[in-house]
């Protein structure tokens, strides 16, 4: 058996995948892509995946794409432990926060670390004319222009406003999936609790907390979850420490902007 998954550290939906990898205790080899040097538009990896966006398991001849179809290939290939209830209804719980992950907060979250840190990396690393290029390489043409859109107007781009109302939602929709239960989809850790965690771990780390401050037990999911990550064994499970530091010094130098969104959203 030989499972080989393209990823980046720092990318939220790698990140859902390789949390399932671990829970379930797999063995894997990785290729990291620097997806601030274009390493995944390379025609090699366009074939693996056309979207030229990371993630992509490789499971022998079987090439999966799409994070959240990963993890419930992952799920399927490797059944034990279970992260997928049993009971029908809870998972269906399950899988409304998956997709809500994906349609929404995916985006939402996307175009907040893009305003507040990437577009600054982007800035650092490429000349005028290869930033041109890159944006004529997304393939999406939707999130092609919110990208240019939050290049060209960071916080100050309407969409920014819009993603951290989004954030609000989604809180909001974790807090009703705890009520009763510990995690998201029942009593037991499952794909949803794997799928939100890196997307929370961001929003915190982007001083969007606020957004969950009066969400029921939100926060409290939050803490344990991280806890029961980091008892798993994976390295860099959250990015690199100065990925951290650099995030760090981009989210104080647009503090006020982040705190004049939170106060819009509220
Ligand atoms: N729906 C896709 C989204 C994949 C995605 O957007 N990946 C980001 C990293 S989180 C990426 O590869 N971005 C490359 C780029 O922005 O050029 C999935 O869940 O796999």
């Amino acid at each position: 058996m030989s499972l080989v998954l393209y990823h980046s550290v720092e990318s939220t939906c790698a990140q859902k995948v390789r949390l399932v990898m671990a829970e379930k205790g797999l063995e894997w080899e990785e290729i990291r892509l620097n997806l601030r040097k274009g390493e995944q538009f390379t025609p090699a990896y366009l074939k693996l995946n056309p979207k030229a966006v990371v993630p992509t398991l490789v499971d022998g001849d079987a090439v999966v794409r799409e994070s959240s179809v990963i993890n419930e290939y992952l799920e399927d290939r490797f059944p034990a432990p279970s992260l997928r209830p049993a009971d029908p209804y809870d998972c269906a719980r399950m899988r409304l926060l998956v997709k809500t992950i994906d349609d929404e907060v995916h985006p939402a979250i996307g175009v907040l670390s893009y305003a507040i840190f990437l577009r600054h990396q982007m800035n650092e690393r490429l000349s005028a004319a290869e930033l041109e290029q890159h944006f004529a390489r997304v393939a999406d043409p939707a999130r092609r222009e919110r990208q240019q859109a939050t290049h060209a107007l960071g916080l100050q781009s309407p969409a920014a406003g819009l993603a951290v109302a989004e954030l609000g939602r989604f809180a909001a929709q974790l807090a009703d999936a705890l009520v009763g239960h510990d995690w998201l989809a029942g009593d037991h850790y499952s794909l949803a609790d794997a799928a939100a965690l890196p997307y929370m771990f961001r929003a915190r780390a982007l001083h969007l907390a606020p957004l969950w401050a009066e969400q029921g037990k939100v926060a409290t999911w939050l803490d344990r979850g991280l806890e029961h990550a980091s008892r798993l064994r994976l390295s860099d499970t959250w990015g690199s420490e100065s990925f951290h530091a650099m995030v760090a010094d981009h989210v104080n130098a647009a503090s006020q902007e982040i705190h004049a969104l939170l106060g819009s959203a509220s």
